[in-house]
């Protein structure tokens, strides 16, 4: 491509950078503040709001801290199950019950440690008493222990009617996502205390586990029901180029690694998705990568232009990317520079936005509107 042709756009991308670097952004939502809160966090993965408005943020290494309402991170909190923090695995989301106010639970995904340090996606939850967690049980480990560093995937999303999705990886073994004998590259469908709702797509197939809800996916990190429809999205990283955004439905073979937009990493081909019709293609998909981790629907009033929009975050992508869904369909709308690593996205009760980053020194950032010029 011809320098003139791509000098604006750089331009572009290095004033989005330098202006998130300054704490600023300007976006279709109007000029936004990037606020740091606080960093010392060591890989955060996931965070959820406690109803008094503190923060839970796990570290990946295995560390769950509580954000206090000045702005401190908590020693760490008591009460976590046992696990491995290996490679991209440790401890990963953290969510309330929907009836936390009722039963006070607390769900952790993790990596679950076997024997000579074999490892599978697990979640569980237990009642968070005293700033702690007691009684923590776990809830489901995946049906596959190796060694391996990768893909682990690892979020958590309730339907709010009394189950739980739970989006897993295929740990970088590629054929065992087309194979529903075991729970490699799945998003898994529960009910809240662990046992398998009886409408689950394989819960009377032979030869199939009856947890998985939709499988033939590569790395799932990131889910989230759109609260205008109740349809769970999620989604997963490729592997060169070919990022996708999918609207998960029940039994649906997602491709993986049959069909994939993107390329391998010894850039042998991989036939695109639209050669296999039987496969569910992508909404939207995404080459150069955006590294997708994290993702909400943003549903609040002070970035009134977003309204109902996905903001998904992106660890290559540095920031933020938002995505107007509607039906089947999904479209890139823009892109919020934050200048790092976006491992997670929260929106906050009073419509503002957090977003945590993946890095050795981890940071937590607040992004809000401008309030009297500041
Ligand atoms: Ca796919």
């Amino acid at each position: 491509m011809h320098i003139l042709r791509v000098l604006p756009l750089f331009l572009c991308l290095l004033s989005g950078t330098l202006l998130a670097q300054k704490g600023q952004a300007l976006t279709e939502a109007g000029a936004i503040k990037i606020v740091p809160i606080v960093d010392g966090l060591e890989h955060p993965w996931g965070m959820a709001f406690l109803p008094d408005g503190r923060m839970l943020i796990t570290e990946r290494p295995g560390r769950l801290r509580i954000l206090e309402a000045d702005s401190t991170l908590s020693e760490p909190v008591a009460g976590l199950p046992e696990l491995l923090a290996y490679g991209q695995g440790g401890l990963l989301d953290v969510a309330l019950d929907p009836d936390f106010a009722d039963n006070q639970y607390v769900y952790l995904s993790f990596s679950d440690p076997g024997q000579d340090s074999m490892v599978s996606s697990a979640f569980g939850r237990g009642r968070w008493v005293d700033d702690h967690i007691e009684d923590f049980e776990t809830l489901f480990v995946q049906d596959y222990k190796m060694k391996g560093p990768n893909h682990f995937g690892g979020r958590m999303e309730f339907t709010g009617d009394g189950m739980v999705y739970f989006t897993m990886g295929e740990r970088f073994q590629f054929e065992p996502a087309q194979d529903l004998s075991n729970h490699l590259g799945t998003v898994v469908r529960l009910n809240n205390d662990g046992t398998v709702p009886q409408d689950n797509p394989f819960a009377d197939e032979d030869g199939a586990l009856p947890e998985i809800y939709s499988y033939g996916h590569r790395n799932i990190q990131a889910a989230a029901i759109d609260p205008a429809t109740g349809q769970l999205w999620v989604t997963e990283m490729g592997p060169m180029g070919g990022d996708e955004l999918n609207q998960v439905h029940a039994g649906e073979n997602y491709g993986w690694p049959v069909v994939s937009w993107g390329k391998n990493y010894d850039d042998t081909n991989i036939p695109d998705p639209t050669t296999r019709p039987e496969f569910a293609d992508a909404a939207l998909y995404w080459s150069p990568t955006i590294s997708p981790s994290g993702m909400v629907f943003y549903t609040g009033d002070v970035f009134a232009a977003w309204r109902g929009n996905a903001l998904i975050g992106g660890l290559t992508a540095g920031g933020l990317v938002r995505v107007a869904v509607n039906g089947d369909e999904a479209e890139e709308l823009e892109r919020i520079p934050i200048g790092a690593r976006v491992r997670d996205v929260v929106q906050a009760p009073d419509g503002t936005l957090y977003v945590l980053t993946d890095a050795d020194n981890g940071q937590l950032f607040h992004l809000r509107p401008f309030m009297d010029g500041k």
